[in-house]
């Protein structure tokens, strides 16, 4: 059997070409790596979407900083192979490996005290997500490898002042084509937002608890008939709708 690059990689050859989101900018600004972080200290993905960690990752490096925001503030978050950047020199699974496709997506729970809030008990909504154009075929991951491991959104403006745990995910899809085979790659920022308004979302997720293990979103075979992990072309949607103001 032929196999194409790609699917040679998707199969086993990139199984170490994990990523961290290790940082954030606001407003362009970089806030040094791993300030206001909850990360974890390895770029092993989590494969149980009942893990207690689904939420901010593996407990590694924590902060007690609380970044201060401003209500539809642009905020970017970086994802690196390992902490730092590449992995040695002409790593070519920097950011992530371009096997990795799939969604890339942010989320937000207003909690009373950022540094200290449970993520397992706070209460998410989804704010920005880039999961997959059937146009281009590109995936948020394709994305995100294009922009150096930046993904960049902007905080709701509506949302109400005070301290949030912001959560980014990033979910691998070249393996989920059995159950338990998607990778989760997520980090969160502790920030504090001011300058907001009194919107509210009607409805909000947990994390463990917003995917089952075997939701079509999680349990998917990505590479199509052309061999190429384009989902045939099809559409993909992964948890809710993103909050608007
Ligand atoms: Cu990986």
């Amino acid at each position: 059997m032929k196999l194409s690059l790609a699917t040679a990689l998707a199969f086993g050859l990139s199984a170490e070409a994990h990523a961290i989101m290790q940082k954030i900018k606001v407003n362009g600004q970089d806030q040094g790596s791993l300030t206001g972080l909850r990360a974890p200290n390895t770029n092993n993905p989590m494969q149980d979407v009942s893990s207690s960690s689904l939420a901010c990752g593996v407990p590694g490096y924590t902060s007690n900083t609380v970044i201060p925001v401003k209500a539809g503030d642009s905020i970017e978050g970086w994802y690196q192979h390992i902490i730092g950047g590449p992995q040695g020199a002409n790593d070519l699974d920097n950011p992530i490996a371009s096997s990795h496709k799939g969604p890339v997506t942010a989320w937000l729970a207003k909690v009373d005290n950022a540094a200290s809030a449970s993520a397992t008990s706070a209460k998410w909504f989804k704010i920005w997500e880039d999961t997959f154009n059937t146009g281009s075929r590109k995936w948020g991951v394709d994305n995100l490898i294009a922009n150096n491991g930046w993904v960049k959104f902007n905080l709701p403006t509506c949302i109400p002042s005070g301290d949030y745990l912001l959560r980014i995910e990033t979910l691998a899809l070249h393996s989920a084509y059995s159950q338990g085979g998607a990778q989760f790659y997520t980090s969160c920022a502790q920030i504090r937002v001011s300058g907001g308004g009194s919107k509210t979302p009607g409805s909000t997720v947990s994390f463990p608890g917003a995917y089952a293990a075997n939701d079509p979103s999680v349990v998917i075979q990505i590479y199509g008939s052309s061999g190429q992990p384009d989902n045939d072309g099809k559409a993909y949607s992964h948890g809710p709708a993103p909050f608007t103001c």
